[in-house]
């Protein structure tokens, strides 16, 4: 059976429990999927040469790293080209192009130097999100920043956010879609500290101080995520859960950003979607797939998931969340690792589409709950990959696995020449 006749059966089987897969794909061509570049070169940047630090960590050394923007670009490009759906670019200000003789500290970045970057994202009709980089430099005092005691490391990296809301406006402006910064730090202590409310006082006042550098609302959504402990950093972080709440409750504009890899291994951020979408007009998510502690392994097909796709689509939140992607194996083919991360996402959000949502919810509120799990069981086993495999052929991208010799041919031509 073609791809075609395995879906118009799936299709009527779909109709049947009153979901339209016509309309679920439809809707999926539209909905922004934030591909983070750091997938691609293990989140080393490009503007130092130190290791990665601050909280986070890549293991594995396969084979073929990207080390340049050229090799960057092209390693982005080839697995998008082998995933359905719209995507968005995710950059952090660490991959900052510069021309020979131009380069500059952090705190001195311009829109410039994302000038190629932009060029890049316009060509193939992408919005950009940018991220300021608060890890890995030489200005992290005693691993902090923002929220550190001296002043002169607080005012460098107020500084740098500074001008990455001005970097942000821009690629609004450029690529015509809002740009979600999303502010990120690996702030915190290894033991016990002696003052815990210090740190977050300083912290607040310097994403406020980040803040007050004019931009549109309209174009630039600004972050803060949470992070419930990094490496190193076991006993306290800065920015925690009820920190970046409650700052972005407080701060007109400011989204959370809710990381599925920075809760306590047994919290769920299918759950919090809910909660969250109750009071703040948008959020933020960074999807990954955290193994027993924020591994940031690729995302898969998996129950979470499914249940944050879920969450998503029944809030009626698809114009209400940014999602981006955010995980980063070194030791699997990176291009791979990319293309199944981003395809398992896509899986999800269409899983979520043909959910016959109105109907179960129904069932709940008439307390039928019997029957609800009986109807939510049987969903899984209805013929997704058929409608799967339509998504895929209709958006010019391989449906079955036969992506994957392209990656094989990609890492004999090119990969393996690095
Ligand atoms: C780290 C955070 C953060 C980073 C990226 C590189 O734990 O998840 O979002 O992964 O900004
Ligand atoms: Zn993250």
């Amino acid at each position: 059976m073609t791809t075609k006749e395995r879906y118009e059966s799936a299709k009527q089987m779909y109709a049947a429990i009153g979901v339209d897969t016509d309309a679920a794909i439809a809707k999926l061509k539209e909905i922004p999927i934030s591909v983070h570049c750091w997938q691609g070169d293990d989140v080393k940047g490009f503007d130092q040469d130190g290791p990665l630090t601050g909280g986070i960590q890549t293991t594995g050394n396969y084979p073929g790293k990207a080390t340049t923007p050229e090799q960057l670009m092209a390693d982005l490009d080839k697995a998008m080209s082998l995933c359905p759906g719209k995507k968005k670019l995710n950059l952090h200000a660490s991959y900052a192009i510069f021309e020979p003789g131009e380069a500059v500290d952090r705190d001195k970045l311009e829109p410039k130097h994302f000038a190629k970057w932009v060029e890049y994202a316009k060509e193939r009709n992408m919005g950009i999100d940018f991220n300021p980089t608060f890890f890995s430099h030489p200005m992290m005092k005693d691993g902090l920043t923002l929220s550190s005691p001296d002043e002169e490391t607080r005012r460098f990296w107020i500084n740098h956010g500074k001008v990455c809301i001005r970097i942000s406006q821009y690629m609004a402006e450029e690529t015509g879609v809002p740009c979600v910064m999303n502010i990120w730090t690996g702030d915190g202590y290894k033991d016990v500290p002696a003052d815990r409310m210090g740190p977050r006082m300083r912290y607040k006042e310097a994403i406020e101080e980040i803040l007050s550098e004019p931009f549109d609302r309209d174009k630039v959504k600004p972050c803060v995520e949470s992070k419930v402990f990094g490496i190193g950093v076991e006993s306290f972080t800065a920015g925690s859960a009820e920190f970046t709440l409650s700052f972005a409750a407080t701060h007109e504009g400011c989204l959370p950003l809710m990381d599925n890899g920075h809760y306590h291994p047994t919290e769920v951020v299918s759950d919090k979607i809910p909660a969250l979408l109750c009071f703040y007009p948008e959020i933020a998510l960074h999807i990954t797939r955290p193994v027993r502690w924020d591994s940031d392994h690729v995302v898969l097909f998996d129950d979470e998931t499914k249940e944050i796709a879920k969450e998503i689509v029944r809030c009626d939140g698809l114009d209400r969340v940014y999602m981006a992607l955010d995980f980063f194996d070194a030791s699997i083919n990176r291009i791979s690792a990319w293309t199944v991360g981003i395809r398992s996402w896509e899986k999800a959000l269409l899983n979520a589409l043909c959910t016959p949502n109105a109907d179960l919810r129904k069932l709940q509120d008439e307390n039928k709950l019997s029957e609800l799990m009986m109807a939510q069981e049987e969903m899984k086993t209805m013929p997704f990959g058929d409608v799967w495999m339509q998504f895929c052929e209709e958006c010019g991208v391989p449906a079955d696995k036969s992506w994957f010799a392209e990656i094989t041919k990609y890492e004999d031509e090119v990969l393996s020449k690095r």
